[in-house]
């Protein structure tokens, strides 16, 4: 079979728009901004004057089958509010008052070559940082704009890369690919295809994918499959809607889940449950790893993680029975303990051991597109450049996985200066002050210590009033194209224009009209649908234009299950594993070649009851932090009315015996505060969480306040980062946002 062969064009046929009574419709695909980066086949409607009105779900998209989540539905509110930046402002006055006076695009640009320039001379390329936030299309564009800049420093600045790169760099170690949970999602027709099976058993560990919808996942499968018979085992030390109606729930002590993972995968081998054939046939390291899981009885496991012994016995016997059993893990995996990498190790070795790899309704390596074109443009920074990149000499495993510095080193080096200076700071979607940053005050203090900032965002940010020298008016997508380049079943997406708003530009026109300033060769296109084209080459859609792509994508690779028996798993056409050894190395030979552990362990949280007997007495309650909602994404739509209507403040969760112990009700201001800073929270009273755990939101600051210095947009007083510090893992992977230790008690006036 030829590639060509191997995928169906979708969407052949269907126009790009048409019209719908007084309405222009056009089919789109969902990403930032505003936030989400799952991707959904949406209907932009648009009115005479080429105002956004309206969005529906694609109902002939097989991905989310014309469902969407509030956020897309209130897409018209974020699009068209009035507070979004419409065009370039340059900071008057000093950094932080908050005063601004507009530019055009070329002054802001020249402004830009010109400041970055003059770090470049005086200190050198690698002296400019380009931060980006999380998965959003803009990856590849900010990663060409530093190397084309001839800085090595792309950076994402979240502590220990702590989301989803330790759970990818993990199954990368140990089977030479990424896996995801088989929900259908590869067949057009889904779950009626007649190769796909229902997995038995799914876990759903450390994710509520209902409410994130995370990382080309759409949650809503997952309540497909329980219809159509699968049984979930939810591992989530909160009762979620999905833990409610599971058969076992797990309420697991935050950041213990490794111990819980080996504690299961002793008694599959104990019990004698594990896949034998699989084992033996593709499988490297058994022995060793059955040593390692023998430390952890069921006793002592139960002990760890605070879960009854029964439960854990009964969920590793469901799991291990099942004809076939999946995993959708998520975001606490990466940060609830700074060795957040053997807890992901663990997962990995309990699914592969139950052989439940590649195979239908279980985990199923997703079609790389982003990875084959993961890289564009590097060619563009000159190899003694790419030396200087921070953090590949101290953590070797990033430096190899990732293209970007390590971001925990990089904000102390911004501070510094050591082992060189960094000077000026490029921030495209992100809001370090307010979200991404652990300890917020420590990205101040960096971004204070920089020449030239420039934030590049949709609306006003604390993190742009507080810091940047300048600010660009970013376009959300339905004013804009692009493609959709995260891993996932819809290849090629497009993401095709149907309004303005002021003078706003998506970030990919901005950077490559500001490369083309610095360095035309790297930025040899004019249009960005022709760049979108280029970039498309390095990947299985070699061929096709974007015009191309915007008639027939998304395009869907066809589905070939056990692959490792048929030897089209491997590039080299060998039976097995993209491995070293050809097997699964439940022993990871590339661990141990970085000097590190190559099997799973577990270690207690840097906070932690057992970890910190002492700081327990004086913090009592575990913290986890962060848990997704509806209503917004990060920090983002705290200024969209109908959103903010549904969750007005920041919240902390708090069971009924918890608030009776503290003398707390519904609607109190709390402080909640550990050894490292305080933030205010409202209490809910809720039994979803246990007696011994508060739970709270994240990305909290209030567009309606003043957002000049000190105030900043009253971020101090909410940003429970504060509680939090940018530590890493022995890798360079992996943080602790999700389980700390602190106190609460009531806010009273002054104090
Ligand atoms: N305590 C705690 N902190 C956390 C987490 C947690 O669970 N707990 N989660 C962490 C995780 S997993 C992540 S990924 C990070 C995310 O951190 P970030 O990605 O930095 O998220 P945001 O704070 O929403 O910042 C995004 C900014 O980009 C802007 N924006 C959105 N879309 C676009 C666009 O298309 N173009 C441009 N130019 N701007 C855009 C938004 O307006 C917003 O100001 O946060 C982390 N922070
Ligand atoms: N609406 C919305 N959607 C989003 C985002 C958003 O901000 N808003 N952010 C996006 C991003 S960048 C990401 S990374 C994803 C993340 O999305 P998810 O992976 O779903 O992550 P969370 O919602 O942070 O946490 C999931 C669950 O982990 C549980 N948990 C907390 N601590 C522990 C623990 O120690 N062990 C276990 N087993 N469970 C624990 C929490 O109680 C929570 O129910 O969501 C994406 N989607
Ligand atoms: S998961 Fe929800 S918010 Fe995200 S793209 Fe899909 S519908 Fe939109
Ligand atoms: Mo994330």
């Amino acid at each position: 079979m030829s590639e060509k062969d191997k995928w169906i064009p979708l969407g052949i046929n269907r126009p790009i728009s048409w019209k719908e009574g007084d309405l222009t419709v056009t089919r789109s695909t969902a990403w930032s901004g505003p936030g989400c980066h799952n991707g959904c086949m949406v209907l932009l409607y648009t009115n005479e004057e080429g105002k956004l009105v309206k969005v529906e779900g694609d109902e002939e998209a097989p991905y989310n089958q014309g469902r969407l989540c509030s956020r897309c539905l209130d897409l018209p509110e974020v699009v068209n509010h009035p507070d979004r930046l419409q065009y370039p402002m340059k900071r008057v006055g000093a950094r932080g008052e908050n005063k601004w006076e507009r530019i055009s695009w070329d002054e802001a640009y020249d402004a830009i070559v010109r400041e970055f320039t003059k770090i470049k001379e005086r200190y050198g390329a690698e002296a400019v940082v380009f931060a980006e936030g999380t998965g959003r299309d803009i990856v590849a564009y900010n990663t060409r704009l530093a190397w084309s800049f001839d800085s090595p420093n792309p950076v994402y600045f979240l502590s220990g890369s702590a989301c989803y790169d330790p759970r990818i760099t993990a199954c990368f170690a140990i089977t030479g690919s990424f896996w995801v949970a088989d929900c259908s999602q590869n067949f057009i027709d889904r779950y009626d295809n007649p190769e796909y099976k229902i997995p038995e058993v799914m876990l759903v560990w450390g994710n509520n994918p209902l409410e994130s919808g995370p990382d080309g996942f759409y949650g809503h499968w997952v309540v497909d499959l329980m219809r159509r018979g699968t049984k979930l085992i939810v591992i989530d030390p909160r009762v979620t809607w999905l833990a409610s109606k599971a058969e076992i729930h797990l309420q697991v002590r935050n950041g213990t889940d490794a111990a819980l993972a080996l504690g299961m995968i002793n008694i599959i081998i104990q019990e004698d449950l594990y896949d034998h054939e699989f084992v033996e046939n593709w499988c490297y390291g058994f022995d060793e790893l059955a040593d390692r899981a023998a430390q952890f009885s069921v006793e002592r496991v139960s002990e760890i993680t605070w879960i009854p012994k029964d439960k854990i016995l009964a969920a590793a016997r469901m799991f291990a029975k099942a004809e076939n059993g999946t995993v959708q893990w998520g975001l606490a995996i990466d940060m609830n303990n700074e060795e957040a990498f053997p807890q992901a190790m663990a997962i990995i070795d309990l699914w592969s051991i139950t052989g439940n790899l590649d195979v239908p309704g279980g985990m199923l390596p997703p079609h790389q597109m982003v990875s084959e074109a993961y890289g564009w443009g590097i060619e563009h920074l000159s190899p003694e450049q790419a030396e200087k990149r921070i953090g590949i000499k101290e953590y070797p495993l990033v430096g190899s996985i990732l293209n970007l510095a390590q971001p925990d080193m990089t904000v102390k080096q911004m501070i510094t200066g050591d082992p060189y200076p960094i000077k000026g700071a490029w921030l495209q979607t992100t809001n370090l002050l307010a979200c991404c940053g652990m300890d917020p005050a420590e990205f101040r203090q960096a971004l204070d210590n920089m020449d030239y900032v420039v934030v590049v965002d949709l609306f006003m940010t604390p993190t742009a009033s507080a810091c940047a020298d300048i600010v660009l008016p970013a376009a959300c997508f339905p004013e804009r194209y692009g493609l959709r380049t995260n891993d996932g079943p819809q290849f090629g997406a497009t993401i095709n224009k149907c309004c303005q708003v002021g003078e706003c530009k998506s970030d990919m026109q901005i950077n490559m009209e500001l490369g083309h300033r610095w360095n035309p060769e790297a930025w040899p296109w004019e249009d960005v649908r022709d760049m979108f084209t280029n970039f498309v080459q390095g990947s299985f859609l070699k061929g096709q234009t974007f015009q191309d792509l915007q008639q027939q994508a998304p395009v869907y690779k066809t589905v070939e299950y056990k692959k490792y028996e048929k030897g089209t798993f491997r590039t080299d056409g060998q039976f097995g594993f993209p491995t070293r050894t050809g097997r699964v190395e439940l022993y990871s030979l590339m661990f141990a070649d970085f000097g590190l552990d190559p099997l799973p362990y577990f270690e207690e949280p840097s906070m932690s009851p057992v970890g910190t007997p002492d700081l327990y007495e004086e913090y009592p309650l575990i913290l986890s932090t962060g848990a997704r909602d509806w209503m917004s994404f990060h920090s983002e739509h705290r200024q969209v009315p109908r959103l903010r209507a549904l969750k007005k403040w920041p919240e902390v969760q708090v069971n009924p015996e918890t608030a009776v112990r503290y003398g707390l009700a519904d609607g109190d201001w709390v402080w909640i505060e550990n050894p490292r800073g305080r933030a205010k929270r409202k209490v809910k009273v809720t039994e979803m969480v246990p007696e011994w755990m508060v739970m709270t939101d994240h990305g909290w600051w209030f567009p309606e306040q003043d957002g000049a210095s000190p105030n900043n947009f009253g971020v101090w007083d909410v940003n429970i980062n504060q509680l939090m510090q940018n530590k890493c893992g022995k890798t360079g992977f992996g943080t602790n946002a999700k389980s700390l230790l602190c106190k609460i008690y009531k806010v009273e006036e002054g104090k």
